[in-house]
């Protein structure tokens, strides 16, 4: 295997894993990276690289996959989104804390050098303030996937603090790219809506039409990613998990920075409960440390990001699929 050092992505099948996943190769190189999910048919969108198929529970083979790659990075991100969270809370828990302490743990003993942990603006909740919430600030998540995650949040600072594992985090919002269909979330209808747009489809949308939430365009979520894995670590100095922002817009919003390319496109409004998931969770986010510490700065706001995507997506045609 030679004495190269290689990266572990670990739910690499999913959303975020597809595009990072790309760029870890576009930046270390093919051999560099090893992806790994828990469904060994993901390995089919994740060309270019190594693949490994790994179930986090699996922990005997997580160590395996380790030593044969001599891994000193990995970027966790099994998990169960917020939505489908709900419809099982327990296997939520079990996946996005049990697995995590599971991901730490190995981590720790196999000596890897630093772990990255994505978690979400579903930590907020409850009486956090709605708009520019703080770093700090209340945490009182309201669904089963924001509890696992700002319990998570404070086993990173105590992985840190007492084995001294280098745990690195970042509060996503919403999460918005071309490349692969969401699932299971409560923000997926702003990835869903672009696919309709240029399959000259209409839209119904689960979100109430003025339901504004943070969101993130791909390349700059997986900049934060790189950027934040880069950074000394003298510049750290959140070890919970760091506020990051990009854009606020609501559907309607969103709807009309798709119609100026797709005039004929409509829109209808249905909620159902991921209403009340998406109405639990701030506006906007106020990430100034971020910007201070390691120099964070998105590049795309939303209509930067809407002629992108249409953009991608019309040339990919076939590629896309509704649901
Ligand atoms: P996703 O659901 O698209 O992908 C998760 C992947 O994990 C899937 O490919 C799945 O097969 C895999 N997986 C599930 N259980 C596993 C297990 N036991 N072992 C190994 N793999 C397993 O999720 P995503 O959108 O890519 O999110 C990645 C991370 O980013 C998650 O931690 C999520 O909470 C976080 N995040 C995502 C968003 C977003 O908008 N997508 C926003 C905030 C935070
Ligand atoms: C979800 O909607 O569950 C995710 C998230 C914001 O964590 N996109």
């Amino acid at each position: 295997m030679g004495d190269k050092q290689r990266i572990l992505v670990i739910g690499a099948g999913g959303q975020l894993g597809q595009e990072l996943v790309r760029t870890l190769v576009a930046v270390f190189g093919e051999d560099a990276v090893v992806a790994s999910d828990i469904n060994p048919e993901k390995g089919m969108y994740l060309p270019n690289c190594h693949f490994e198929p790994l179930n986090i529970f699996a922990t005997e083979r997580m160590a395996s996959v380790i030593r044969k790659y001599r891994i000193k990075q990995i970027y966790h991100l099994a998990a169960i989104l917020s939505a489908d969270g709900e419809v099982d809370p327990h296997a939520s828990w079990q996946v996005n804390l049990d697995g995590l302490l599971l991901v730490l743990d190995t981590a720790k003993r196999m000596h890897v050098e630093k772990v990255f942990w994505p978690s979400s603006i579903a930590v907020f909740g409850g009486n956090t303030e709605k708009k520019d919430t703080r770093q700090h600030t209340v945490i009182q998540p309201n669904t089963a996937y924001g509890i696992a995650k700002a319990a998570g949040e404070l086993w990173c600072r105590y992985y840190h603090k007492r084995y001294g594992l280098d745990v690195r985090s970042l509060r996503y919002p919403g999460l918005i790219g071309h490349g692969c269909l969401p699932s299971g979330g409560t923000t997926d209808y702003a990835v869903d809506i672009f696919h309709h747009a240029v399959r000259e489809k209409d839209y119904v949308c689960y979100l109430n039409r003025d339901t504004h939430l943070p969101m993130m365009y791909m390349p700059d979520a997986v900049n934060a990613a790189l950027k934040l894995m880069q950074a000394p670590q003298r510049s750290i100095s959140i070890r919970t998990s760091y506020n990051v922002g990009a854009m606020s817009f609501s559907p309607e919003e969103v709807y009309h920075s798709i119609k100026r390319f797709y005039p004929n496109f409509k829109i209808g409004y249905r909620p159902d409960g991921r209403q009340e998931i998406a109405k639990s969770w701030p506006l906007s986010v106020d990430d100034t440390i971020a910007r201070e510490d390691w120099d964070w700065n998105p590049k795309y706001d939303l209509d930067f990001m809407t002629e992108d995507m249409l953009d991608h997506l019309a040339r990919n045609g076939k590629r896309s699929v509704l649901v």
